[in-house]
């Protein structure tokens, strides 16, 4: 377990990307701005499964480039990127054979974004890993969801297209997926960062994932997996635990404003000042800092973003290791 975890634990400064079609709506549904996280449009704004998929056919996001995004990364002082490979909403933003629903057959762009990514981590010396949501899915029949407005129990579905087995949903889709993002990818993942698991996901469906998961005895993966599971990291999400988690290896992630998922109108963002002071306390206390972008739909890093991470990489250039 040490051998595997050194380079993460040596790594302190990660980026997470969360991206996705919510960057079409960016955070406005029906001209009405909805409230919370922008990756969670479909559920907060309860829209309907037919219109939510028919988001793909305009999502052609040609600014993407991901030699400029792993730059930006490095130049940061960061030693790994994190990317949603699949969100809550189902939508794959990779190639892959198990659902169609997907970045290459079932939009213009027709580009493997994470395939580009790989490409140029491997080029420029850093790692890669992919976060999957492999218990919510709210376009996948059976897919879990969380309770968000009136949504009623016990599924909190609120499109009868959501309807069926949970069991169904994770052989024919989320695990055939997860084995494509295990084998299709060469060197990478080193990471998958599993989400939000629901009591759907029993131990033995977990264990199920888990036995793919172990023919890959280098990989880390987080503790959200469910079904009792542990996994090799803790992640407390936007904050920082006052004394850390003494004996495990941890990792915080933070928006730099209140979203992960681009929202057009939060431009709530923190300082460079409060975002270096997160790196060292954070790094003082033994974890890592998995730091947050959302490009937007053609694929641009909001200049905010970029900006604060430049003044990071200058301020660590000084006073950093490296
Ligand atoms: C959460 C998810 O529900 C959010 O959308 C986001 O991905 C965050 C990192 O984890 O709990």
């Amino acid at each position: 377990r040490d051998a595997r975890m050194a380079w993460w634990r040596d790594a302190r400064f990660g980026m997470f990307i969360h991206w996705g079609l919510y960057s079409i709506p960016a955070g406005t549904w029906n001209g009405k701005p909805i409230d919370g996280v922008g990756e969670w449009i479909m559920n907060t704004a309860s829209i309907p499964v037919a219109d939510y998929k028919a988001l793909a056919k305009q999502f052609n996001p040609t600014a993407f480039n991901a030699h400029d995004i792993v730059a930006l990364a490095k130049s940061s002082g960061m030693k790994y990127i994190v990317i949603t490979a699949k969100h809550h909403d189902g939508f794959a933003m990779f190639d892959s054979k198990a659902a169609p629903f997907n970045i290459v057959d079932g939009t213009p762009f027709h580009r493997d974004p994470l395939r580009e990514l790989a490409i140029e981590c491997k080029k420029q010396g850093i790692k890669l890993g992919f976060y999957y949501s492999q218990d919510q899915d709210w376009t996948a029949p059976g897919g879990a969801a969380y309770q968000t407005g009136d949504h009623k129990p016990p599924t909190y579905h609120w499109d009868e297209a959501q309807d069926g087995d949970f069991a169904t949903y994770l052989h024919t889709k989320a695990i055939p997926q997860i084995k494509e993002l295990l084998t299709n990818y060469g060197d990478f993942p080193v990471v998958i960062w599993f989400d939000t698991p629901t009591k759907d996901m029993t131990p033995a469906l977990a264990g199920e994932i888990v036995a793919l998961l172990n023919q890959h005895p280098n990989l880390i993966w987080n503790n959200r997996l469910g079904g009792g599971y542990k996994g090799d990291t803790e992640t407390p999400e936007q904050f920082i635990p006052p004394q850390g988690y003494p004996g495990l290896d941890w990792e915080s992630c933070m928006t730099m404003n209140d979203t992960w998922g681009y929202k057009s109108w939060d431009n709530n963002f923190k300082s460079t000042e409060t975002l270096i002071r997160n790196l060292v306390d954070i790094a003082s206390k033994g974890g890592n800092y998995l730091l947050n972008i959302g490009p937007d739909s053609k694929g641009n890093v909001p200049p905010a973003e970029i900006e604060r991470l430049h003044a990071m990489g200058k301020w660590l250039a000084v006073n950093g290791e490296s």
